[in-house]
């Protein structure tokens, strides 16, 4: 299946990548869902809700700065790394599309990510006064930052119930819109609008890839499911590229 996928990738003009928290999982980094998404008693949907902040912004915050501290000693990993070669090789235009908002994808040299759900290294103003920061305070890790009008200041992450940035989302549709191969690579794609992305490129007939150790609601309708870690999957994947 490797061969053949390889194939559809060598032939496409334009490829769409969507990665989510499994690629960053051999980074050492937690995913959401399933035992390991557990901080504390805290599911993700407990936490990263904007009524989760409005009750308890302290309780959030240190879920944020505890995930901080584990990301600033992760580094990217062979998957990341492989996407970034992907994206520089002159063969296609490779648009990269990503859920994670811990910045793993730049620092393994992607030079373009649109970051779907945010980045959690920027801070902005919970009353939308347009402040928005590159939060360099995170040393001392302080869980009660505020805005220069008063307000919380917040990461810079699209939480449950809020909608992702218009343009944002424009870009990534078009992206897939436009793509022969569309490659999915680790998450549960449950989580909506992204979880449409998949199909929206299915309905214009792209090829769709999963790269995922487990099956996902997507699965019955890919065109190949390859399955394993994304971090020896990928570069089996780049070496008949
Ligand atoms: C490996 C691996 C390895 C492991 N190699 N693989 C339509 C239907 C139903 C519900 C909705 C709907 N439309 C909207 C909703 C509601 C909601 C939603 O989708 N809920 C579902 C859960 C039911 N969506 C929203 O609320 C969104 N907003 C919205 O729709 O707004 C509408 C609106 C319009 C106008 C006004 C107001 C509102 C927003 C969603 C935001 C999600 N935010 C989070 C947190 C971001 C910040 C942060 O990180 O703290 O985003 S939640 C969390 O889930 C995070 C992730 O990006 C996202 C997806 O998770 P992901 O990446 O898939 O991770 P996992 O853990 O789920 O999966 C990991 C996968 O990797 C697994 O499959 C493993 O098997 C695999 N894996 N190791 C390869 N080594």
């Amino acid at each position: 299946m490797i061969t053949e996928v390889s194939e559809w990738l060598r032939g496409a003009s334009q490829i769409a990548v969507l990665t989510g928290a499994g690629i960053s999982a051999e980074s050492g980094v937690p995913v959401f869902r399933g035992h390991s998404g557990l901080w504390r008693q805290f599911r993700a949907e407990d936490l990263a809700t904007p009524d989760a902040f409005a009750r308890q912004p302290a309780l959030v915050w240190e879920w944020y700065l505890w995930r901080r501290a584990l990301i600033a000693r992760a580094t990217p990993n062979e998957g990341h790394r492989v996407l970034a070669r992907l994206q520089q090789h002159k063969g296609a235009t490779v648009t990269l599309l990503s859920q994670n908002v811990d910045g793993l994808h730049r620092r393994a040299g992607s030079p373009s990510v649109i970051e779907l759900h945010g980045n959690l290294w920027r801070v902005r103003c919970a009353d939308d006064c347009g402040l928005v920061v590159h939060d360099v305070e995170s040393d001392p890790p302080r869980t009660n930052l505020r805005c220069r009008c008063g307000a919380w200041l917040r990461p810079d992450v699209v939480w449950f119930g809020e909608p992702l940035d218009a343009g944002t989302l424009q870009r990534a549709t078009t992206a897939v819109e436009q793509a022969d191969v569309v490659l999915v690579v680790g998450t549960s794609a449950v989580v909506y609008p992204v979880a449409a992305l998949p199909e929206i490129a299915r309905r214009r007939r792209a090829r769709i890839v999963e790269v995922n150790i487990d099956e996902t609601p997507l699965t019955p309708r890919v065109d190949a499911h390859l399955r394993g870690p994304a971090a020896s999957i990928l570069p089996q994947l780049e070496e008949q590229l």
